[in-house]
């Protein structure tokens, strides 16, 4: 999530991260006031849920029962094994994209060990914790999205490889973390950093500022963002299964013809574009 943060800015603690910038959670001592902003934190959040992100996101939030306090990584592998095949593991924080890739590659989530500061109610740069988890974290419990995050994982190291990574974090951007999908329950969100987010969640689906538009993989890839303010365009999914339908193929020629294509700034409207009518304004965000 987020831009790469320069090692100096990066807020975690590296010294005790294995090779792999594996940590043990056990490790890091939670104080009585992190549990409570985690509570704060997912009371706001939940409250949106029910309304504002989609059946899979809800139905795994809720088996999740993790609203009480920080929750414990090996608390909830045993039931992500079983689901999705996926497992958590804690991080200092921000890991190389090399690192990170490789992870999602052998179904491996990390999973930011620090929770912000109560100041950082509303926003921090780099993801933490709640972030991670509970934005994140769901999702992973639905075997085909599972499938398209570790997939990712592998075109990700692809790009590395042919020096396309710009495309390929668009492509993270614009789905897995402000992803939206029009279902058969209308327009809701499967984005962590929208789920994550108080403000987002209802500008995301309720404001008539931003533009949605279909999802379409090679529009998205040509696409930048910003990371500090909310999304000027989304990308809409019909059905989940489109995202892994989409990276189903070798995208070694997508990735060589994309990088030699002039890119799309956050706020337009290309020609091909398909986008979604504007919600009704009645309690714009
Ligand atoms: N590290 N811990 C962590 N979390 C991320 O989401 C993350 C990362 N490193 C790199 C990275 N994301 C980017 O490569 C992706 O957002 C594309
Ligand atoms: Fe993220």
């Amino acid at each position: 999530m987020y831009g790469a943060q320069s090692e100096s800015e990066l807020r975690g603690d590296y010294r005790r991260a294995a090779i792999d910038f594996t940590v043990d959670q056990a490790e890091h001592v939670y104080a009585t006031a992190d549990h409570a902003l985690w509570r704060r934190l997912y009371a706001r959040q939940s409250d949106l849920v029910g309304t504002h992100a989609c059946r899979e996101f809800r139905e795994a939030l809720a088996a999740m029962r993790c609203a009480d306090a920080v929750p414990q990584l090996a608390r909830i592998n045993p039931a992500l094994q079983v689901a999705s095949g996926w497992a958590l593991v804690a991080v200092p924080g921000f890991i190389p994209d090399a690192a990170f890739f490789a992870h999602l590659a052998a179904r491996r989530f990390p999973v930011t060990v620090w929770l912000r500061k109560p100041e950082e109610f509303d926003y921090l740069v780099e993801p933490d914790l709640f972030h991670d988890f509970f934005g994140h974290v769901p999702m992973l419990f639905h075997r085909r999205f599972a499938d398209y995050m570790q997939r990712f994982g592998e075109l990700g190291l692809q790009a590395i490889a042919q020096d396309a990574l710009p495309l390929v974090a668009r492509l993270y951007w614009y789905t897995v973390e402000f992803g939206l999908i029009d279902g058969d329950e209308g327009l809701r969100c499967y984005g962590a950093g929208i789920l994550s987010s108080g403000g987002e969640t209802r500008y995301a689906l309720e404001s008539p500022q931003p533009q949605r538009l279909r999802y379409v993989r090679d529009r998205v890839m040509r696409t930048r963002y910003r990371i500090d303010a909310y999304q000027k365009t989304y990308f809409v999914l019909r059905t989940l299964d489109e995202l892994l339908e989409s990276v189903a193929d070798d995208l070694r020629p997508a990735l060589a013809r994309l990088r030699a294509l002039p890119e799309f700034s956050d706020d337009v409207c290309a020609a091909d574009d398909v986008a979604l009518p504007q919600p009704h304004t009645r309690n714009a965000a």
